[in-house]
């Protein structure tokens, strides 16, 4: 029997998206907003149409995020971070505020929100997942939110 199949696509060149950028391990972080703004351009979102938005750490992505998001200028936020287990004790507190409140934000004001927000074991391994041989997370989120937009704007006209 047929179905509708409904499915984001990667075509929203006109998307508005904002990034909230940790500064705390700026060295990887500026990979990732890299990785991300570098995918938006191909899939034909335009340079001004993106926000970037620095704040100090992970554990304060989630306000930044919550009044951007207040704002209603963005069809997307993008977060991006880095949080190293070995480098903090409090690498719980940080890496789970900084889950928990991007996924509360996503839900309160209905728009996609992507997390790229590292969490690994050791600098080595958030290295290979900001550009080199694990690919650039900054960039498979920004895909993500893309196909999110798309089908958030399907589901919507349904
Ligand atoms: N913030 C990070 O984004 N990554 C970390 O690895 C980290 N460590 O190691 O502590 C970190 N700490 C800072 C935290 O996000 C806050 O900025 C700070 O606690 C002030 O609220």
């Amino acid at each position: 029997m047929p179905v509708n199949k409904i499915e984001g696509t990667f075509n929203v060149k006109d998307a508005s998206i904002g990034i909230v950028v940790s500064r705390w391990n700026s060295f990887i972080t500026e990979r990732l907003l890299e990785g991300a703004v570098d995918m938006l351009k191909r899939h034909g979102v335009d340079e001004s149409r993106i926000d970037v938005v620095y704040c100090p750490g992970s554990f304060e992505i989630p306000l930044v995020t919550s009044r951007l998001a207040e704002k209603g200028r963005h069809d997307a936020i993008i977060c991006l971070g880095v949080v190293i287990r070995g480098a903090t004790p409090h690498f719980d507190f940080v890496a789970g505020t900084a889950s928990r409140g991007i996924s509360d934000v996503m839900l309160k004001y209905q728009i996609p929100i992507g997390f790229g927000v590292l969490t690994t074991d050791s600098i080595e391994q958030a290295i290979e997942r900001a550009g080199t041989k694990a690919g650039n997370k900054g960039g498979e989120v920004a895909m993500t939110v893309l196909e999110m937009i798309s089908l958030a704007s399907q589901i919507d006209s349904m």
